[in-house]
């Protein structure tokens, strides 16, 4: 494997991490040997208690033999760990460089090209270094020590703006590759860093290490290699990689492996983005009671809110998980059990960082709801964890160009108005200027939004299209009219043929016309369908008789019995919804067209779930009179807004529709 000098990686590993965070919130503990307890684990002590002999997942018992006068804290409620993880990792972002994160503390950053930078535009004759250096700092082959000396004074920096923006202190890695950098970060901890030469690699991966000390190979790729004896570094630098690969690891890994082996990585930093969903779970001894489990909700939704007014986005789904204790013994150990709903995004609008209590008591309401769907509160149950999570954010829906495509209209020259999320924002670049190369990535990226709406609203615009008509790989469904009849006679694929063949043809009407509708909010033109988004009928809009008519017969086997999938059924998917519709709106809802708030599209409005419909109508009717900035300024200031406060004028679900 070529082994590529070309790049400048630092790895920041914060230190004792919840230490620190517990240090931040009570000072008088710095100076104390103070360690995290989780059950009956000390997860993580300060360097104090480090210094008398406490180790990090060491027994309470042990640990308070070698240092009695340790001092511990509870660290079970992981939610203010993961605040200021995220945190870190946004200010790190904030470099402009790719951040890939690796575990709550540890972040790899990709600065070569700050470095560029740099070098072009300072006069660097005399190049310094920072930190301390592991073996040789030189180079045969290349130049590339001047690149790792000026990366040691960036990840000086860096670890500073962590220390004055967080108060955290850090120690970190500098190398060439992603490896190196995370070994070698550890060799000077606490608050220090150390930088080291491709040529010293060895040093760091002594030929008696076990395979399994490598970052990046695992307790499983260290079983197979350990079946085929193959148990330290020296034993894999030496094993043909035809060995590696008869253990039933593919030719490309075991490249990989020996390559890490002998400490060569080109593998990139990818930039991780922010989580895909924002969750807590809380285990227990037991819960037996429906009041007990509204207040361990109540509890976990505090948590919940903290992540999320930091996070900054609005959820459209939340998602409960539970294990109970009997079906625990039935089934299978560790059984869990998941449900999950679309919500209303305005349930969490933040004011002072918190939300509404209405707001609150809805979404404990609604997860009691869900939770009712996998235990029976009128029997006796035994709860033994519980967990709640939000996902589904409004700028990932908007990202997979969902419902704000719906309302690109057409500049006039024929190119629809691009909204750029923020995602496509430009960021704020505190460690290099604004490259053209830069500038011409994102020119070329929004050039490519704007060809990709174009497609969305031809397919919008053609809403009397057939729906027998298959869409090609990759492209949407077409839309099906609001009043066009359809015809019925081909099985959505989620459904059993059988089952398909015996319903009513108004009931299929139905379920054809929500299907289209949702997926088209979830799943967005033109993007691929993901299972997630691979919707069945919101069953929400059905009327009672057809829903039973659904719950008795129409989910396939697996989906019914299979606790563990992460496919929901209709049932639990839009439940919580169904008791607010109105009997009118139950028989008839998606053949209406309702009165259209002004400046939206009224064909496409009509075609919105119900919902989101209703949400538009009363922003309009309540909507402040927009400023006149055109919808790409509005975003960019959205977006740069990471705080929980946000403008009511923000919340407002109009402002991800407006047209200039
Ligand atoms: N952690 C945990 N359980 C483990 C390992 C770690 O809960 N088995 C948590 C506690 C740590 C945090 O993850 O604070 C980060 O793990 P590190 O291994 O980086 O350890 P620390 O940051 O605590 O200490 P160090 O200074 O050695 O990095
Ligand atoms: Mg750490
Ligand atoms: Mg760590």
């Amino acid at each position: 494997m070529e082994d590529r000098h070309d790049r400048v990686i630092v790895h920041i590993d914060l230190d004792c991490f919840y230490a620190q965070v517990e240090m931040n919130k009570k000072p008088e503990l710095r100076d104390k040997p103070m360690g995290v307890q989780q059950k009956n684990i000390v997860v993580t002590c300060n360097y104090p208690a480090r210094a008398r002999g406490v180790g990090k997942c060491m027994y309470i018992t042990e640990a308070r033999e070698i240092c009695p006068e340790l001092v511990l804290v509870n660290g079970e409620d992981l939610a203010e760990y993961r605040r200021v993880s995220t945190a870190v990792y946004s200010s790190l972002c904030e470099t402009g460089s790719p951040v890939e994160r690796l575990g709550m503390d540890e972040n790899w950053l990709d600065i070569t090209k700050i470095i560029q930078v740099r070098r072009r535009e300072q006069n660097m004759t005399d190049i310094s270094l920072s930190g301390k250096v592991c073996g040789e700092l030189e180079c045969e082959e290349c130049e590339c020590i001047d690149n790792l000396k000026i990366g040691s004074v960036i990840a000086q920096e860096l670890r500073m703006m962590l220390k004055d923006k967080h108060n955290l202190s850090s120690s970190a890695g500098i190398a060439h590759n992603k490896v190196l950098a995370k070994l070698v970060g550890g060799v000077n901890k606490p608050d220090d860093q150390t930088v080291i030469a491709p040529g010293s690699a060895l040093l760091l991966l002594k030929h008696d290490l076990r395979v399994t000390s490598i970052p990046g190979v695992g307790r499983k790729t260290g079983e197979l290699l350990s079946a085929a004896g193959i148990e330290n570094l020296e034993q894999l630098r030496a094993a043909p990689v035809e060995d590696v690969e008869a253990v039933g690891i593919s030719r490309v890994q075991a490249d990989v492996i020996k390559g890490l082996s002998w400490g060569r990585d080109n593998s990139e930093v990818k930039m991780s983005g922010r989580p895909a969903s924002l969750g807590l779970e809380d285990r227990f001894l037991g819960i037996y009671t429906k009041e007990e489990c509204a207040e361990k909700l109540r509890w976990l939704l505090g948590r919940l809110l903290l992540l999320l007014a930091e996070d900054g986005r609005k959820p459209t789904t939340i998602k409960i998980t539970v294990r109970d204790y009997y079906k625990d013994k039935l089934v299978k150990k560790f059984h869990k059990e998941s449900r999950q709903t679309k919500v209303s995004p305005r349930l969490f609008q933040f004011e002072n960082g918190s939300i509404k209590p209405d707001s609150e008591t809805s979404l404990v309401d609604q997860f009691l709801v869900l939770l009712g769907k996998m235990i029976d509160y009128s029997d006796s149950f035994h709860i033994t964890l519980l967990g709640i999570a939000v996902t589904d954010f409004v700028d990932q829906v908007e990202k997979k160009g969902s419902i704000k495509n719906f309302f690109i209209s057409p500049k006039k020259d024929g190119i629809p108005q691009s909204v750029p999320t923020e995602l496509s924002k430009p960021k704020k670049n505190l460690f290099s200027d604004d490259s053209e190369e830069r500038a011409q990535k994102r020119k070329q990226s929004s050039e490519e939004d704007f060809s990709k709406k174009s497609k969305v609203e031809i397919m919008v615009k053609d809403t009397n299209a057939n729906l027998l008509v298959n869409p090609g790989p990759g492209e949407p469904k077409p839309v099906p009219s609001t009043s066009a009849p359809i015809s019925c006679s081909t099985c959505p694929p989620e459904y059993d043929p059988e089952v398909w063949k015996n319903l009513p043809e108004d009931l299929k009407q139905e379920l054809i016309r929500n299907t289209y509708t949702t997926d088209k909010v979830l799943m967005g033109k033109g993007s691929k369908i993901s299972t997630e988004s691979k919707s069945k009928p919101n069953c929400s809009k059905l009327s009672p008789e057809y829903k039973s008519k659904l719950n008795g017969s129409n989910l396939s086997p697996e989906s019914r019995s299979d606790p563990n999938s992460s496919k929901l059924s209709p049932e639990s998917r839009s439940e919580p919804n169904s008791s607010k519709l109105s009997p009118e709106s139950i028989s008839k809802p998606m053949l209406e067209i309702p009165v259209c708030p002004k400046g939206l599209d009224p064909e496409v409005f009509a075609q919105l779930p119900e919902d989101i419909r209703k949400e538009l109508l009363s922003d309009s009717a309540s909507a402040v009179k927009p400023k006149k900035t055109t919808p790409q300024t509005k975003s960019s200031k959205n977006a740069k807004k990471g705080s929980a406060t946000k403008s009511k004028e923000k919340n407002s679900i109009l402002n991800y529709f407006n047209r200039s």
